[in-house]
């Protein structure tokens, strides 16, 4: 049981949600991973400002008390880092080293940045829009220092969901996660949701930055030629929580218990192979399923023989994406989300100690589902955890 993040590198912090430990359908604050490219910059509340500005009629600078009178909304996402499981990739890959756990889903409230842009007035001609961080540095192939900064095209940055939130699972935003403003882009890749908001800035050309021209890219050939794609909505995924790498399971009904998110999209479904691939069946999908969150999964796996045995999870989207079983080597570092296969051990003598989730955990309506969550330690999140071993 963890009872923080697994720090990956220490300055500046980049660290996993615990995702072994995972049983609850919203990840605690303290333990929802964290990604910073710079160190963190240290804001109050009282001298921080909103500038707004570029292609629009009216320039704004906005206190944090404007942003929190304008309406609020809520939305639950699940934000994944592009470069999630970089580590298990067999050709090796420049970046951090993340292990499964670059990922965490949450409940973010804020102001939609539609109504801050509207408040600005868009220029006609305005064709993206640019989010500068507070904190700044410099990367081994950019030695000037730069702000922490991306573009959104128009249409994602007009949507009803895109936030500039200020709340996270009810409580104010945490100086890793972005105090005391970031944008929320649910659906995307971590990395458009830009931490401790300093500046936005409507305009009228394709944004160049670092972020999205150097790094965040994937190089794609098409019809066209090589095209060089900016990393955009999440790709279907699934993790394999329970059994982990290496444990040992028994003869007869083992639980096997994970998660699936699919971008913008809601998971349609996760099939079961324990055969290396070469037969699937569905898994039950557990609690809510909404656009833009993990569904919670779990299998109960029928084993009559000991031995070794390969298992591997596959999630489809409601859009119709279905998770590959291969890296696809034109993403690089990044998009990293094939079922990866885990090898585990069935013996004889191993009791059976899994039960299946109760009916009542499936009733649950989504915002119910997630309040009782929220307040519960993650160890006791789901009441049906048999609560033998892991
Ligand atoms: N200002 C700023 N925003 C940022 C980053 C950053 O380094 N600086 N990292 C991005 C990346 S790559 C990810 S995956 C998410 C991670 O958000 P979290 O640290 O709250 O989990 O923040 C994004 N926003
Ligand atoms: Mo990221």
């Amino acid at each position: 049981m963890h009872e923080s993040r697994k720090l990956v590198t220490a300055a500046p912090e980049n660290s996993e949600t615990p995702i072994d430990d995972v049983r609850s359908w919203v990840t605690p604050n303290r333990l929802f991973f964290v990604r910073n490219h710079f160190a963190m910059p240290e804001l109050s509340l009282d001298r921080w400002r909103l500038r707004v500005g570029g292609a629009v009629q009216r320039p704004l600078e906005l206190t944090f008390d404007d942003i929190a009178a304008l309406p609020e909304r809520t939305v639950f996402a699940t934000m994944e880092c592009a470069g999630n499981g970089r580590s298990f990739l067999s050709a090796k890959q420049a970046g951090v080293p993340w292990g499964a756990g670059a990922v965490g889903h949450a409940e973010w409230t804020g102001v939609p940045l539609h109504v801050v842009l509207q408040r600005a007035g868009l220029k006609p001609g305005t064709r993206e829009i640019v989010f500068e961080g507070h904190d700044t540095g410099t990367e081994a192939d950019h030695p000037q220092p730069m702000n922490f900064a991306r573009s959104l095209p128009l249409d994602k940055a007009l949507d009803q969901d895109t936030l500039l939130a200020y709340r996270m699972n009810g409580e104010m935003l945490e100086p890793s996660h972005g105090f005391p403003l970031r944008l929320l882009v649910p659906g995307w890749y971590g990395v458009a949701s830009v931490k401790w908001l300093r500046g936005i800035d409507a305009v009228e050309q394709q944004f160049r930055g670092y972020y999205q021209t150097v790094k965040y890219t994937i190089q794609r050939v098409t019809g066209r030629g090589q095209e060089t794609l900016v990393v955009g909505p999440m790709a279907v995924k699934s993790e394999i929580i329970r059994p982990r790498a290496g444990e040992t399971l028994g003869i007869g009904t083992n639980r096997l218990f994970g998660v699936a998110w699919a971008g913008p999209d809601a998971v349609a479904g996760v099939a079961i192979s324990h055969d290396a691939g070469r037969s699937w069946t569905e898994a039950q999908l557990i609690g809510p399923r909404a656009p833009y969150s993990w569904t919670m999964w779990e299998y109960l796996w029928e084993v009559a023989e000991p031995g070794a045995y390969t298992l591997a999870a596959r999630a489809t989207s409601t859009g119709g994406q279905v998770q590959p079983a291969g890296h696809d080597p034109a993403n690089g570092g990044y998009q990293i989300h094939f079922s990866r296969p885990r090898t585990v051990r069935v013996e004889r003598t191993r009791r059976i100690i899994d039960q299946p989730a109760t009916a009542d955990i499936l009733q649950y309506d989504m915002n119910a589902f997630a309040e009782d969550n929220m307040r519960l330690p993650l160890d006791v999140a789901l009441a049906f955890e048999s609560g033998a071993g892991i």
